[in-house]
């Protein structure tokens, strides 16, 4: 499985102190004093001067702006890498986990970055959100080939009959997303359990009624913009709210009509999970009541009535005490049944 992306651009690509170095979603600068991005860049050199020398000519891609080399593989400080020269000024890098084989992405490494390079909408890497977008998009790509052309589906055996439904998991940080999926494919829940998520994850999980492939996306400010991509071919969007947390209240209904507001989710079925009910103060005597009374309050706060042309659904839930997950799988799929 593919697990991060980088590039490194100079106007000499070999000038290791005036190298510009992106990556996604690992900062690949964190690693200590450069020594690894020295090695790829040694390697690369390596590499181009032998192929150069045996007089093959240079791979290209009938390349309108960029010429791309041929990737090549490398096993640096024990990390699987795949690099591709672009131009004698960039190298793009994938670092794959131990058991890949990157021949298996050479194909679509070379055509996704010859099509987002050499058409009209191409990037140039003029600004740094440019060259961010190009990374992220590029890597989701990847990892979904991986996933699902490659059919790595991880611990599940794939049955034929059944339908992969894509669920879309949002929500501000810490509202109990990564738990959430951790419950359902585990069973384990911890309070402790406080892991951030830095970029989005994949998870399968076999149900009763299918399967369901759920994609988890940081709450995270910063990494928030990079919620939406590949929302667009989702069979339903899981919104989670922290219910105990009024203050994230505000925060989180602008994130959610900022999300239902966009065009390419016109449509799409959404689930409203409103998450960590055991923290709520319930009277056993009055629960029902409580709960209802909280669902109004957060309905009108949040104007959910104002959903129109989907599907859409609104459930409690705890994942500390399993309260209704149940419940919100059977939804996922009763939502999507036609989709
Ligand atoms: N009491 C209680 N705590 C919960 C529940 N669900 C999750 N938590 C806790 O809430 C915290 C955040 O959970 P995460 O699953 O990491 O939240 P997240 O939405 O994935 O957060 P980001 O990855 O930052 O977006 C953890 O400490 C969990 O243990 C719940 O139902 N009840
Ligand atoms: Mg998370």
């Amino acid at each position: 499985m593919l697990s991060n992306i980088f590039l490194l651009k100079g106007n000499i690509i070999d000038d290791i102190n005036h190298l510009d170095i992106y990556s996604y979603p690992f900062d690949i600068n964190a690693k200590e004093d450069k020594d690894f991005i020295k090695k790829i860049i040694e390697e690369h050199e390596k590499e181009n001067r032998e192929i150069i020398n045996s007089n093959t000519k240079k791979f290209t891609l009938n390349s309108i702006n960029y010429e791309l080399e041929a990737p090549i593989s490398l096993k640096i400080e024990d990390e699987n890498i795949f690099i591709m020269g672009i131009d004698n000024q960039m190298i793009l890098g994938l670092i794959f986990e131990e058991e890949d084989n990157p021949y298996d992405y050479k194909e679509i490494f070379e055509d996704l970055s010859n099509e987002m390079l050499n058409n009209e909408e191409s990037c140039f890497f003029e600004d740094e959100f440019e060259i961010e977008n190009f990374l992220i998009t590029l890597f989701i790509d990847i990892r979904r080939y991986g996933d699902e052309i490659l059919q790595q589906y991880p611990e599940i055996a794939l049955q034929s009959s059944d339908i992969v439904k894509k669920v879309f998991l949002l929500g501000i940080d810490d509202v109990g997303k990564s738990s959430f999926i951790r419950r359902l494919k585990t069973g384990q829940f911890s309070e402790n359990f406080f892991t951030p998520t830095k970029k989005f994850n994949i998870e399968y999980l076999q149900e009763e009624n299918g399967q369901l492939a759920i994609w988890d996306m940081p709450g995270n400010l910063i990494l928030r913009k990079n919620w939406l991509y590949g929302i667009q071919d989702s069979n339903i969007i899981a919104f989670m709210i922290d219910i105990a947390n009024q203050r994230s209240f505000k925060e989180s209904k602008e994130e959610f009509w900022n999300l239902v507001n966009r065009d390419n989710v016109e449509g799409i079925p959404i689930i409203i999970i409103a998450n960590k009910v055991d923290l709520l103060d319930l009277d056993p005597h009055f629960r029902e009541e409580q709960l209802l009374r909280t669902k109004k309050e957060l309905m009108d706060y949040f104007q959910f009535d104002n959903l129109k042309d989907r599907l859409w659904k609104f459930i409690f839930s705890s994942v500390k005490t399993n309260y209704n997950l149940q419940k919100i799988v059977d939804t996922l799929f009763q939502l999507t049944e036609d989709k």
